[in-house]
């Protein structure tokens, strides 16, 4: 059997709305890949569609646990950074990733803050400006288009568009400094809905489509980019780990659809973690 990799996940843990840490746990562990966690708060819920949460910051006890885990000569094949609640949690996980970086470190950002044109709630431009610093320190981003739209200081646009403002979009986003680009709510037109990615080292563009499933659901960009570093630790290529992630997140989507639980309490990726499991080990 190959070594186990080992990842770091820094998000926060939000109790109930499956987001965060309570997804990138069970999804990175079905991949095969061990999920080591470093909480940046604890909330009763996350912060969309859901009034009067509480929220527990942990950023005192960042620096410590990176410490102590350099002390026990403890080492990371990855670090996927995700919702972090202030300008300080940005800077820390800027020193973290430098204190535990090698040649083969994977360095995957998530600059959560924002969907649907809107900024979520507590942050605010500086947030926005520390994300794309901190995103120009990975290797793989995986922004939305709000979020993509932010960090370049553009206007967003909503509805369809064409190949060559995603292109273009991609190519902005990779002079942040990362080399993998993943822009994720892509649609061209009529009822698809994926991903694009692009490859700065070798140029290559790929637009990763599916049926778009109606209504906005909670949690999903934290579902996508955990299906895709799983996918990626696993020796999948970029494009492919994008295709893997963008279809078990549909049909993750598909079944919540069907169960009729709304928007607020994240999808039903549970029922299809036995699949992607069983896929990565048959590949
Ligand atoms: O899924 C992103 C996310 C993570 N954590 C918290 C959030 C959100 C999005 O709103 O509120 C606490």
């Amino acid at each position: 059997m190959k070594p186990m990799k080992r990842v770091a996940a820094i998000h926060d843990i939000s109790g109930v709305g499956k987001c965060s840490l309570t997804v990138a746990l069970p999804i990175i562990s079905a991949a095969g890949v061990e999920c080591a966690v470093m909480p940046t708060a604890v909330l009763s819920t996350h912060t969309g569609g859901f009034a009067g949460f509480t929220f527990r910051d942990l950023t005192d006890d960042m620096r410590p646990m990176a410490e102590h885990w350099k002390k026990e000569n403890i080492a990371f094949d990855a670090f996927y950074s995700g919702y972090l609640g202030s300008l300080s949690q940005i800077g820390i996980v800027e020193d973290v990733i430098e204190m535990f970086r090698g040649p083969e470190t994977l360095v995957m950002v998530d600059p959560v803050m924002a969907d649907n044109g809107k900024l979520y709630p507590l942050f605010t431009m500086d947030h926005v400006k520390g994300m794309a610093k901190l995103c120009g320190k990975a290797d793989v981003i995986i922004p939305n288009r709000t979020e993509a739209a932010f960090m370049l200081g553009q206007e967003y646009k909503e509805g369809s568009m064409t190949e060559e403002e995603v292109n273009s979009l991609l190519r902005a986003l990779a002079g942040l400094g990362a080399g993998q680009v993943v822009l994720t709510g892509v649609h061209f037109g009529g009822d698809d809905l994926g991903a694009a990615c692009y490859h700065a080292g070798t140029g290559q563009i790929n637009y990763i489509m599916d049926k778009r499933v109606e209504g906005m659901y909670h949690g999903t960009g934290d579902v996508f980019g955990s299906f895709l570093l799983g996918a990626l630790l696993r020796g999948i290529n970029l494009a492919q780990a994008v295709r893997v992630a963008v279809d078990f997140t549909c049909a993750a989507i598909q079944l919540t659809a069907a169960d009729g639980t709304g928007p607020r309490m994240g999808v039903r990726f549970e029922s299809v973690l036995a699949d992607y499991g069983k896929m990565l080990d048959n590949r």
